[in-house]
Formats: C-alpha cells, structure tokens, sequence
C-alpha cells in the first residue's frame, strides 16, 4: 500500500489471505514519496518468490501502475476512498493504463480489498488444488448465508 493511512483499506484484503491460508506480506511501498523502496520491491518480487501483486493507493494512485511497470507478475489494484474525490480520482488513475503495461483493477474500496485477495488467491489456485477446494468452500459457504427473506432490523 501507498501509505500508513491505506492500511485500514488493505487489511480486508490480509485478512481474506489468511482466511483462505494464502501466504502474504504486508508492505508499505509509496511511488511518490519512497520511489527508491518501489523499483527494489518490484523489480526484486519474482525472485523473493512472489507470485501476485496486490497494490493499493489513494488520489494521485501510481503505485499499482509503476509497480506493474517493473515487474511482469500480475497486478492487482485497489483504489483506496480518498476524501477529496471519495475515490474517484483513485480508480482513474489506476484502471487507465495505456496498453501493454496492465493492471488489474477492482472496486474502490473495501470492496476491491476483498476482491482482490479473492482474484490473487484465484489466480494461485490455478497452480494449487487444495487453495482451489478451500476457495469453493468460502463461495458455497457464503451462498449458504444468504437468507431467502429478508429480515426486520429490529427482529
Ligand atoms: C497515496 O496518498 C496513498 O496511497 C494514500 O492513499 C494517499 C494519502 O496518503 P497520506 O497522506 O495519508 O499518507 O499516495
């Protein structure tokens, strides 16, 4: 992530990792202000055995697409709410990347967060069974909650 402040964004998607028992590190990696920091972590990824990028920024979101520029791993990119333009400005700047250098983009958000542990763990359970079956697990799991009727909020 970005910055300190994104983390309480991209700790929905920690937290998805490790319920689906993905392994994963937590960084905190800005283009703007620890550019240095960004091309070692990028351009070192696939040999320290990373599989998948989940990069996430807020306002002026760089980090997602100058990671992508170093590396050749997939890339995931969460736009984090900004105040100023309530993520808006966020999610253009991550889902408009001129061909040939992409980045996956997902929702602003909470929602991105969780859909992009779910995309990462996804694209590793292509390559491993048991992380496909516990992903089929967590999908029928969440269909199984889903009531048929709603509910009052008071009963
Ligand atoms: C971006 O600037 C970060 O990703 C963060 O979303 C935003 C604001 O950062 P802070 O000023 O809160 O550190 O680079």
């Amino acid at each position: 992530m970005g910055s300190q402040s994104d983390w309480a964004t991209l700790r929905h998607a920690a937290e998805m990792l490790t319920r689906l028992g993905v392994p994963h590190e937590t960084r905190i990696v800005s283009a703007h202000r620890t550019p240095d920091r960004l091309q070692a972590y990028a351009t070192g990824a696939r040999a320290r055995g990373l599989k998948v990028i989940i990069a996430g920024a807020g306002g002026a979101a760089h980090l997602p697409g100058m990671c992508a520029a170093w590396t050749a791993l997939p890339v995931l990119g969460v736009p984090v709410e900004s105040h100023a333009l309530k993520g808006m400005d966020s999610l253009l700047s991550i889902v408009q990347m001129p061909a040939g250098i992409p980045v996956g983009t997902l929702a602003i958000g909470r929602a991105g967060a969780v859909n992009a542990a779910l995309l990462a763990a996804a694209i590793l359970a292509t390559a491993d069974p048991a992380l496909a079956r516990r992903l089929d697990a967590l999908r029928a799991e969440q269909t199984e909650a889903v009531a048929m009727e709603p509910t009052d909020p008071a009963d």
